[in-house]
């Protein structure tokens, strides 16, 4: 589909407004986009196809192919996030005390989208502090990345923690809503105003929780290196997973599923299951197993009407 439109302007979707979308030229222009026919499927980080309607509006002919797709997948809805993303930072804080499901979950879902993601854990200037790391162990020793932030207290450490590690990437943020998602974005963007505009900026007059999903470039000259900031997540389904593909999508439970004694082995009550036995001998967090349940559950669970 794409192809009969290639001749027209590659544009990079930026952000989202209902049902049209920001989209921003090759020349780094901002121009208000609109879908052709009904249906908007675009998401930030999508490449477009698109033609220009007027001085600053234009017409999204065509999405060019994805290379990833976060999203989730309640019953019902599918939720975007961002398309085309080099890594997944999910911000985590002290406080508000984080879900482990939720954290879990998104893990699974950037898996499965062959996203690479670090945990970062934010406001280690309270006294919480011990408590989440101890949390968060699990995930250190199945080999994730846990960066450790006091984007508010310490921000010039952050910044040296983050810069290298963010650096000719774009990065998707992504946790629950007060963790120091925007707190990042203006710590590192300091025109990170200036690049949403002055309809978003009315859009969000009186309130600091962030309510789209929004590109921001860190270099706006060389465009290489981006942020996308997104609104705090309360659910997050995963009706997109295959029940069978879940516990391969969990590193530390993947690394013992092929020590059981059924190729088809759902790891909760069969015998000679080398998942449940590393669980006994403590290789495998009770958290993250009791979280594995629960979402296998509700993959496998009849579909409500
Ligand atoms: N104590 C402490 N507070 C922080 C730190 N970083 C951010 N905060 C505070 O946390 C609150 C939420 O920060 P935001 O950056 O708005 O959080 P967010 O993740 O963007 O929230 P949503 O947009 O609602 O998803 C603000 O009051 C920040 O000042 C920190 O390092 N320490
Ligand atoms: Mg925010
Ligand atoms: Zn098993």
């Amino acid at each position: 589909m794409a192809a009969k439109f290639g001749n027209l302007d590659l544009g990079l979707i930026v952000r989202g407004h209902g049902r049209h979308y920001i989209v921003e030229d090759s020349d780094g222009r901002r121009f208000v986009g609109h879908p052709r026919g009904k249906k908007s499927d675009c998401v930030v980080g999508d490449q477009v196809r698109w033609a220009p309607s007027g001085s600053d509006e234009g017409v999204i002919e065509a999405v060019e192919p994805r290379r990833n797709l976060l999203y989730r997948q309640d019953e019902w809805k599918t939720k975007s996030f961002a398309a085309n993303i080099d890594q997944l930072l999910v911000l985590v804080a002290v406080e508000p005390v984080f879900s482990e499901s939720q954290l879990c979950r998104a893990l699974i879902a950037a898996e499965q989208a062959g996203i690479a993601t670090t945990i970062a854990l934010n406001k280690t200037d309270l006294p919480g502090t011990e408590a989440a790391r101890e949390r968060l162990a699990p995930y250190r020793a199945m080999g994730m990345n846990v960066m450790e932030l006091a984007l508010k207290a310490d921000p010039a450490g952050s910044r040296a923690l983050l810069q290298p590690w963010l650096n000719a990437k774009r990065t998707l943020v992504l946790g629950p809503s007060g963790t120091g998602k925007s707190t990042l974005i203006n710590l590192l963007i300091p025109d990170a105003k200036a690049q949403v505009g002055d309809i978003s900026v009315a859009l969000n007059s009186g309130r600091h929780t962030t309510t789209t999903t929004q590109w921001y470039w860190m270099d706006v000259d060389t465009r290489e290196t981006a942020l996308i900031d997104s609104p705090g997540f309360q659910e997050f389904g995963l009706h997109q997973i295959d029940p069978q593909q879940l516990p391969l999508l969990m590193p530390d439970l993947r690394a013992h599923a092929d020590h059981c004694k059924f190729y088809n082995c759902t790891h909760r009550h069969e015998p000679g299951c080398g998942v449940r036995e590393a669980l006994e001998q403590g290789l495998i967090s009770p958290s993250r197993y009791r979280i594995y349940g629960e979402i296998l559950e509700q993959l496998t669970a009849p579909k409500r009407w």
